[in-house]
């Protein structure tokens, strides 16, 4: 199989990003993005979608993190579609429900090709240690206008919006992670009736 990583550069005048993805890896994060709350939350995108993720991004932070979140998504997205490849032989599908404590969260994942996001996490508070919740919005945004996918993530339960917006990312790994697992029965077939993604 060929090795599924990328590496992709994406410069502005609000952010300098780059990112390295290994979709075969072990779950080894760096981050150097000046938001650590992000960070925190990609590092579960990473542990438990088994992938290797290395981002640093020099963002204008002094107006607020709003490009910096946005354009990590945008070329985290754009690194997930190079690394994904060709999409054959992959389960395709992935979903994951992952509580914590109160909270308990629903991330359903299709790699169709198409752009798509439903998002619906009712968070408690606005802010959590001053960063803003709702640019978590902005990010999968980001991430599915380039990467190509479907994705429905449902915050079903939560009181507490830290765990509210952890088990969002805990499941959005565990639905990418099978989505994107080899299915030995599906070698060399598209998974779709189109015969293409
Ligand atoms: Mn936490």
């Amino acid at each position: 199989m060929a090795e599924r990583k990328a590496r992709v550069e994406r410069n502005t005048l609000e952010t300098q990003i780059t990112v390295e993805i290994n979709l075969d890896g072990t779950g080894t994060a760096n981050f150097d993005t000046g938001v650590p709350f992000l960070d925190h939350m990609m590092d579960q995108i990473a542990r438990h979608g088994l992938v290797d993720l290395d981002i640093t991004c020099k963002g204008d932070l002094h107006i607020d993190d709003h490009h910096t979140v946005e354009d990590i998504g945008i070329t985290l997205g754009q690194a997930f579609r190079q690394a994904v490849g060709d999409k054959k032989g992959i389960r395709r599908y992935g979903h994951a429900y992952v509580p914590l404590d109160e909270a308990l969260s629903r991330v359903v994942i299709d790699l169709s090709g198409r752009p798509g996001l439903s998002m619906d996490v009712p968070y408690t508070r606005a802010s959590v240690g001053g960063f803003d919740v709702d640019l978590f919005e902005e990010f999968f945004h980001g991430f599915v206008n380039h990467s190509m996918v479907t994705l429905h993530i449902d915050n079903l339960k939560g009181k507490n919006t830290h765990h509210q917006i952890e088990t969002v990312f805990k499941a959005f790994g565990r639905a990418l992670r099978v989505a994107i697992e080899m299915d030995e029965r599906m070698a060399g077939i598209t998974p779709s009736t189109k015969g293409a993604l």
